[in-house]
């Protein structure tokens, strides 16, 4: 049973968290929200999510609405620094608590939680570089300017470094609404401009995906593996394909960082401490893993890889366990 009685305000189903997202489309973002509505039910919060779209004027205008709308608490989801931090500081200002999640909110006000991207991108790169023997043409995808992949730009950075004989011989990227087909353009075009190109590291699922479609569609899978990031059902699917080029994904249970951000909202709505970052641990997936375990969703793989279940972060003390 609960440790503490359930708040007051909690009880009568009386709490707002306002859900303030950059983007919203592809398996990452629609399993984050999953999660975040299935614990904003089991807390009795009513949710109320806004999308810029990858309009980051539009995320800004939500984020300032939910501010006046008195929210409760707010929780931001991706976004650029330029854009969000002057509404956040607005928002923490009004004393509204807030947690940032995979944005740099600017302000010590506000709860950092990221995924430990660092961490991802040395899981996936130590998988490449386990694969390649740390030598060989590589093809990368990236777009600066969010957090999370700027973070993992750093390893990469720091990794041919280390690596010399690894070449970097292109960067492709592009994030929008049909990111994978986006970028399976770009990498097929690439690749043929590459012809020695023996890994891909992709360290976004929607990337890898694309980078998939490109070297299956040139009939490259005995030459290219791919190495990725995040995972969903669908991810599993294409991974575990005959023949599919994409061998290993760093990665952390999306649904379980979305519950974790609406638990932090809801501690910080009845005064209880959170940790000014949370930091969430991924785990290194492999194509291997998964087909030799009969992997085929995600509840399969949180099953067998019970770390990327994290209850104990962000626990909420009046929470049934
Ligand atoms: C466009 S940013 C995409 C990343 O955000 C989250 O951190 C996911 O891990 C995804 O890779």
């Amino acid at each position: 049973s609960p440790a503490v009685s359930v708040p007051a305000k909690f009880a009568a189903g009386g709490v707002r968290v306002a859900l303030i997202r950059q983007l919203s489309s592809g398996d990452y973002f629609e399993q984050w929200l999953a999660g975040a509505q299935a614990e904003a039910q089991a807390l009795k919060i009513t949710l109320e999510v806004s999308s810029g779209d990858g309009n980051n004027d539009k995320q800004a205008l939500n984020l300032e609405q939910a501010v006046q709308q008195k929210a409760d608490a707010i929780i931001v989801d991706h976004g650029f620094a330029d854009t969000v931090q002057p509404a956040i500081k607005k928002a923490a200002d009004a004393g509204v608590p807030l947690v940032a999640f995979d944005v740099d909110p600017g302000t010590p006000e506000a709860v950092a939680l990221t995924q430990d991207d660092h961490q991802i991108a040395e899981l996936a790169l130590g998988a490449l570089k386990a694969d390649t023997g740390g030598t060989g043409d590589v093809l990368y995808v990236y777009v600066s300017g969010f957090a999370p992949l700027d973070r993992r730009n750093e390893v990469w950075t720091q990794f041919k470094k280390d690596n010399p004989g690894i070449k970097e011989v292109a960067q492709i990227g592009v994030v929008n609404n049909s990111t994978a087909s986006a970028v399976a353009d770009q990498a097929k075009a690439a690749l043929q401009a590459n012809p020695g190109v023996k890994a891909i590291f992709a360290p976004y699922d929607e990337f890898a995906k694309g980078a998939a479609i490109a070297v299956k569609e040139l009939g490259l899978q005995d030459q290219i593996k791919i190495y990725g990031a995040d995972i969903s059902t669908a991810d599993i699917g294409v991974m575990t394909e005959p023949n599919s080029p994409w061998v290993a994904t760093a990665t952390t249970d999306p649904s379980n960082v979305g519950r974790i951000a609406v638990r932090a909202a809801a501690l910080l709505v009845a005064g209880e401490p959170v940790g000014p970052e949370l930091k969430i641990p991924p785990a290194l997936v492999t194509q291997k893993q998964l087909r030799d375990g009969g992997i085929a969703n995600i509840e399969q793989l949180t099953g067998a890889v019970p770390e990327l279940t994290t209850p104990d972060v962000a626990r909420v003390p009046w929470a049934a366990q």
